[in-house]
């Protein structure tokens, strides 16, 4: 008898954090997500530094953001995907006072293969990550070839976007060598 068959699907994951120690929290939520079942990361970019994006746009008198993005093969459904995720943003003390607010850790589901899903809990691809250099540059550290689902190469929406707020500041990988397909 053969086992079932597990569908695995390719998912990538933004990372964000402007507050406490940013990148303790970005390297404690990497190893949680390698930690969680049915989660296995292909790879990650680097730790990026960005001024908040608000409601009210750029605001460079908020604490700044550390970005990440890492990409993983999961046999999670997407709403399960999207629990897991929410209970590590909790685990992190995260709170949900205003839309787009300062926060320790934010864990958004940018793509899960080429879905497509709009639902009331999840929309697939995420819907701004298109125009957000803050998820489209780390996202090409860790895939150089990605594309966006219904957007295309992340490298010519990344040129179109023209947007030099980005720096790199990663100082260690985050993931380390050997983590990765066992
Ligand atoms: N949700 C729907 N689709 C998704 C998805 N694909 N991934 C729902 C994750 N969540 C998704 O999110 C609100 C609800 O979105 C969730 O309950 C989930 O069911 P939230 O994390 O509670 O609140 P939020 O993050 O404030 O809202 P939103 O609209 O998702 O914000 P964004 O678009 O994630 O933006 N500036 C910089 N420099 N760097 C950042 O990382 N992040 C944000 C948040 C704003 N400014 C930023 C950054
Ligand atoms: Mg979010």
């Amino acid at each position: 008898m053969t086992g079932p068959v597990l569908h695995r699907e390719r998912a990538v994951i933004a990372l964000g954090s402007n507050l406490g120690d940013r990148e303790a929290t970005l390297r404690s939520a990497v190893a949680e997500l390698a930690a969680t079942e049915g989660i296995r990361l292909l790879a990650a970019s680097g730790l990026v530094e960005t001024p908040a994006v608000t409601l009210e746009g750029v605001d460079r008198t908020a604490p700044a953001y550390l970005n990440a993005v890492v990409i993983a093969q999961t046999t999670l459904a997407p709403l399960t995907l999207l629990d897991a995720l929410a209970r590590i943003e909790d685990a992190h003390g995260r709170v949900r006072e205003q839309r787009w607010g300062d926060r320790t850790l934010d864990l958004d589901l940018i793509a899960l293969d080429d879905l497509e899903l709009m639902t009331e809990r999840l929309t697939l691809p995420h819907p701004r990550a298109h125009e957000r250099a803050f998820v489209l540059v780390p996202w090409l550290q860790a895939d150089p070839d990605a594309t966006l689902p219904g957007h295309g190469a992340v490298r010519e929406l990344l040129a179109a976007l023209n947007d030099g707020d980005v720096s790199h500041v990663e100082a260690e990988p985050l993931l380390a060598p050997g983590v990765g397909p066992r």
